[in-house]
């Protein structure tokens, strides 16, 4: 049995968790069009077996997109991602482009990378996007660092590729125990998934700066009925945001209620009565005492 915990970490954007949930073959951590969707380190857990005997099991850690932070939250998410590299066996570290495109928070991830003996690999996922001299561009500059066991270029959307990636990762791993039993594919409580999934629904139906001042928290979970009840509060950060969310006549919050429910019902296998509420909670991101009240701490 070989086994071991992987860290997925990179700019935010670049598709850590769309490479997850392709591991995976199942949705672990939400994903969206916009920087800084994840929040939370989340386990994934795959498990490889052969005539039904697990024999490779790689504990995946998708983590927040590291960049500068402008607030507390911010920091949490940085240093989250920041803190798992030295206490995995393998870190994957996720580019889409090249690294003089402009992109300094490339160059301050490297930094930190070099300071660890943890294993790397470099992913340069979206290849779907780069045209092939731009790859061998970005491959050849990583290449030269000499810090990376293996370039791997990915489409995680597609999942192309990614067969590909978890074989060299499982000729890496080591002799190991089974840290979590064959069929588990995360750790993460329902209640957490789901209130991702409302998070999910409002950074696809909100630009700009209202989605990341969200954060949605479950008030109630009553699965006692054949129907299961759930409140969950929409907590955003001003009066004029709270009005940007319910929308035109509730149109927007209906629809966000809508498309969370569908995928909540599909989640938890059973009918579901969401029931959503916007409250402001003035400048939350900023304080560690609110970060934490939410969950990110
Ligand atoms: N074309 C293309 N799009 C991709 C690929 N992988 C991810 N995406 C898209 O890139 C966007 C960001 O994906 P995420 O998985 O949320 O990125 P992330 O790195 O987890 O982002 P943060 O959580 O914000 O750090 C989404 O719109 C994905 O659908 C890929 O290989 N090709
Ligand atoms: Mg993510």
């Amino acid at each position: 049995m070989r086994s071991g915990f992987v860290a997925i970490v990179g700019r935010p954007n670049v598709g850590k968790s769309t490479l997850l949930n392709s591991i995976l073959g199942e949705k672990v951590a939400i994903t969206s069009d916009k920087a800084q969707t994840t929040r939370n380190a989340i386990r994934g857990i795959y498990t490889r077996t052969e005539d039904g005997e697990p024999v490779c099991q790689l504990v995946f850690i998708d983590t927040p997109g590291i960049h500068k932070p402008k607030n507390a939250l911010g920091s949490y998410m940085t240093e989250t991602a920041l803190s798992t590299f030295g206490e995995v066996d393998m870190i994957l570290f996720l580019v889409d482009s090249p690294l003089e495109d402009g992109k300094s928070g490339d160059r301050y991830i490297i930094d930190a990378l070099k300071k660890v003996d943890t294993p790397k690999i470099l992913v340069i996922n979206k290849i779907d996007k780069i045209d092939p001299a731009t790859f061998e561009a970005i491959y050849a500059s990583y290449e030269a660092m000499g810090i990376f066991e293996e370039i791997v270029g990915t489409n995680a959307l597609e999942g192309k590729n990614v067969d590909y990636l978890l074989k060299a990762l499982e000729e890496r791993a080591e002799e190991g125990p089974m840290y979590f039993p064959p069929d588990m594919i995360t750790d993460n409580p329902e209640r957490f998934l789901v209130s991702e999934i409302i998070r999910e629904k409002i950074l696809t139906y909100l630009n700009e700066e209202v989605p990341h001042g969200v954060a949605v928290e479950i008030e109630a979970f009553d699965e006692s009925g054949k129907v299961t009840k759930i409140n969950a509060a929409i907590y955003c950060e001003k009066q004029s945001h709270k009005g940007i969310i319910i929308g035109k006549k509730g149109h927007t919050l209906k629809g966000i209620g809508m498309s969370a429910r569908e995928e909540i019902e599909a989640l938890l296998g059973c009918k579901v009565y969401l029931e959503l509420f916007v409250k402001v909670k003035e400048r939350w991101r900023d304080s560690t005492i609110a970060i934490s009240n939410f969950g990110y701490k």
